[in-house]
């Protein structure tokens, strides 16, 4: 197949990028570097520095003799380049990455509010419009956020996308019909995601674009095989109060011995999914493609549920490290009941990598690097 990652220079386009490659397939990505522009404007930088494009992709060349096109592509503001790039490259299948993914960075300030808006939603309506122009048969592949949903307990088993409803007719006969969850979503970020889910309905709808949308879990873990395989090509690993996530963040707390930073009662419960399993099952998803005319197909892209605080005492647990309640810094709600329906990715596959088993393997990781993280970024500066 032919794979175009947009968003590849990212913490999960990358090590994906690399998987398709090393499985044969013709890989290009596109990526405006936003992200590394961001740790600038913010101060903070990965664990392990990561080489730039050109020599990160040189490398990949070098170690697996695989070509990969990289075209440095702002989705926003450059239609018309992507647009040719769909049209030359004809791609089976097309992942988008390329979205401002922090909450709280949505959260601090009306810029990163405007900002996370605009380029969210603007990128994926372009990206939509070009295929539909460029390469109409394309499966558009979208990771979402299982956030969408909202974290107000629903009382309910979040089903997977769509629910089912009951209207009545005006003759006060019932008419049963399946809608798309009215998510409630707590921040700007996963608000984006939402109104994303409305972009792939109406393409789907109106232009037959086949569409998979992913509602992702937090994803931790940090390298996979490919990126192991030389310096070069390591994977951006963050644990800053603004981009690291909750997994890699207590990790490389512990690493530091600096008390587990758990925000408000830990009651939270969240989704998880180790990187190298949202790696499999992006490739299982691309191998299954929607008929065109459907409907999006939605997947909870998730392989286990956790709260704060036991997560904050499994890696306790491995690590020996204290915890500490701050106030938190997040408007989300204190505690939530979350079940979550993830029948597809059990039908792709079992998650290889469990907080339970993988844990400790991923902490000794981090633990090899303790020299090099900067215990100034762990605390939340803002709301
Ligand atoms: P990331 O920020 O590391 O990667 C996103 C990439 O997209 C960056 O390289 C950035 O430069 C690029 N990009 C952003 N806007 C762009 C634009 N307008 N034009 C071109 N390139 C642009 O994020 P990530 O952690 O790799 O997440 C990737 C996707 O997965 C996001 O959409 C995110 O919402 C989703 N997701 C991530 C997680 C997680 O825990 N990391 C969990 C669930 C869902
Ligand atoms: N948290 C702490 N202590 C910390 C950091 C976080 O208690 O030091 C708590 C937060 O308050 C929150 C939870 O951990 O309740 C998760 O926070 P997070 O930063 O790990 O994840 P989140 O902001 O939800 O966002 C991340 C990704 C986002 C993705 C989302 C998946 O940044 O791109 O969409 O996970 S989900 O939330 O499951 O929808």
């Amino acid at each position: 197949m032919h794979v175009l990652i947009i968003g590849g220079d990212g913490f999960c386009g990358w090590p994906t990028s690399l998987r398709f490659s090393q499985l044969g397939h013709q890989v290009s990505i596109v990526d405006n570097l936003s992200r590394r522009k961001i740790d600038n404007e913010l101060g903070y930088a990965p664990l392990s520095p990561i080489a730039g494009p050109e020599d990160r992709l040189a490398r990949w060349r070098d170690v697996s003799g695989q070509e990969i096109a990289f075209h440095n592509i702002d989705l926003v503001t450059d239609f018309e380049a992507l647009k040719i790039i769909i049209e030359r490259a004809q791609p089976d299948v097309i992942i988008h990455f390329a979205e401002q993914r922090s909450a709280p960075y949505s959260m601090l300030t009306d810029r990163g509010r405007n900002y996370t808006v605009s380029n969210n939603i603007t990128a994926t309506h372009n990206l939509l419009c070009a295929i539909s122009v460029a390469a109409p048969d394309a499966h558009l592949i979208h990771l979402g956020s299982i956030g969408v949903y909202g974290y107000a307990s629903a009382g309910m088993k979040l089903p997977e996308g769509y629910m089912k409803i009951t209207g009545y007719g005006a003759d006060g006969e019932p008419r049963d019909d399946e809608i798309l969850y009215p998510g409630r979503p707590d921040s700007i970020y996963h608000l984006t995601k939402l109104m994303d889910q409305q972009l792939f309905a109406f393409y789907a709808r109106t232009y037959a674009i086949r569409c998979t949308d992913l509602h992702q879990g937090i994803v931790w873990g940090t390298q996979t095989s490919e990126t192991r395989t030389h310096p070069d090509l390591v994977n951006r690993f963050d644990y800053d109060a603004v981009y690291g996530t909750v997994v890699n963040r207590f990790l490389t707390q512990a690493a530091c011995q600096f008390p587990l930073t758990i925000y408000g009662s830990g009651e939270q419960t969240r989704a998880f999914i180790h990187l190298e399993d949202t790696i499999g099952y992006i490739v299982a998803a691309s191998e299954t493609p929607p008929d065109r005319g459907t409907r999006p197909r939605i997947v909870n892209q998730i392989a286990e549920t956790s709260s704060i605080a036991q997560l904050a005492r499994r890696v306790s647990d491995v690590s020996g490290c204290p915890v500490q309640k701050l106030e938190n810094p997040r408007k989300e709600p204190s505690r939530n009941e979350f079940k979550v329906d993830h029948s597809t990715v059990a039908e792709f596959a079992s998650p290889r990598f469990t907080l339970e088993t993988s844990l400790a393997q991923e902490y000794a990781f981090v633990q090899a690097l303790a020299e090099s993280v900067n215990p100034a970024v762990f605390l939340p500066t803002g709301s």
